[in-house]
């Protein structure tokens, strides 16, 4: 009985040890992953242990929009940040005073733009298609075709002779180069990394409407465009008024000299300025004339199959030839052609 009696004690303190020893084992891993408890958004990694550091607030993200929102990050707010809100209405379209009758510039009509959008500040700048591409892998037309047009005074002085027989016809100042891209805008040995801040070029309509599609976004129809360049303003040639320069300023990144053989860069620049430089008119958007040309979503009338309009002039207008920095003008290009001077803006509808 007495062998009985011990062989039971032994039994009994052996399962005492080894329930202190499971209790050890489980308080031991409350205490170590206590977080994975609560809604800190621990996550216990590949050896069960509780990454705390992952789930730190790092300084740099500390006032991100992500980590102040309390899980509400408004997709929404994102996307139209930089774009500023246009109300619907009448305004009149066109000018009864054209100076390119070709080009469709008139007659002054009353346009209803029947619902509010959003439409970018800026043009979109070398950076915003760097991150697009950076994270769609995107190939540019321009990347495909293996060529785009730049400005002869792109290129050095004792380049120029050289490319007589890539000169566009009726357009001699303009040479199609070989292996120039959006980032490589005059050809294999140029870079964007000074100019991340100017606006795109050398991407096609394709291009640009692909851009915006993949923001949820869309390019603006030629009226919302033209609306927005007036930005309130009735029959003024430009997005400020009708002088080109008041106050002694200049107020649009254009052509000052002779045109195409001298340009002296009067007004800060020879060729694209940054997307924010130079005033905003009164809805506050910049560079919607001068800078660089800006595609819109609409068809050009006599080429609908092929062709699409765009706005604002660039850079290389000037009076005496391409007086085209006036909100009512107008011009045209294929969808697939790209430029030294073409870029873009997108738009939004309010979801
Ligand atoms: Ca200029
Ligand atoms: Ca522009």
């Amino acid at each position: 009985m007495l062998l009985i009696s011990q062989l039971s004690f032994i039994y009994k303190f052996i399962r005492f040890l080894y329930t202190m020893y499971l209790f050890k084992v489980i308080l031991t891993f409350v205490l170590s992953c206590s977080p994975c408890l609560s809604d800190c958004g621990c996550n216990i990694n590949r050896n069960g242990q509780c990454n705390k550091e992952e789930n730190e607030i790092k300084p740099h993200n500390k006032y991100g929009r992500e980590i102040n929102s309390n899980g509400e990050f408004s997709k929404m707010n994102f996307e139209t940040s930089n774009m500023v809100l246009i109300k619907h209405g009448i305004f009149e379209m066109g000018t009864n005073k054209p100076m390119f009758v070709s080009d469709m510039e008139g007659p002054a009509r009353n346009i209803s733009i029947k619902k509010d959008f959003y439409l970018d500040i800026f043009e979109v700048s070398n950076e915003n298609f760097y991150d697009f591409v950076r994270m769609t892998g995107y190939k540019s037309e321009a990347e495909i075709f293996g060529d785009s047009f730049i400005f002869e005074m792109s290129l050095a002085e004792n380049q120029r002779d050289s490319y007589e027989d890539v000169r566009a016809v009726g357009a001699p100042w303009w040479i199609k180069l070989k292996g120039v891209t959006w980032k490589h805008p005059e050809g294999p040995d140029s870079t964007i990394e000074d100019r991340m801040s100017h606006p795109v070029v050398h991407v096609s309509w394709n291009d640009a409407k692909t851009y915006c599609q993949h923001l949820g976004k869309r390019l603006p129809t030629e009226a919302e465009w033209e609306m927005a360049c007036r930005g309130g303003l009735k029959q003024k040639l430009y997005p400020w008024g009708n002088k080109l320069n008041p106050n002694n300023q200049h107020w649009a990144n254009i052509w000052q000299g002779e045109f195409p053989k001298t340009n002296t860069g009067e007004d800060g620049y020879i060729f694209t300025n940054p997307v924010n430089e130079f005033p905003p008119n009164k809805f506050g958007l910049y560079n919607m004339a001068g800078n660089v040309w800006e595609w819109t979503e609409d068809d050009w009338q006599t080429d609908p199959e092929n062709s699409k309009v765009k706005k604002g002039g660039s850079f290389l207008c000037h009076e005496s030839y391409c007086w085209r920095y006036r909100c009512a003008a107008r011009s045209f290009n294929t969808k697939d052609s790209t430029a030294a001077n073409l870029g873009f803006r997108c738009a939004k509808d309010i979801s």
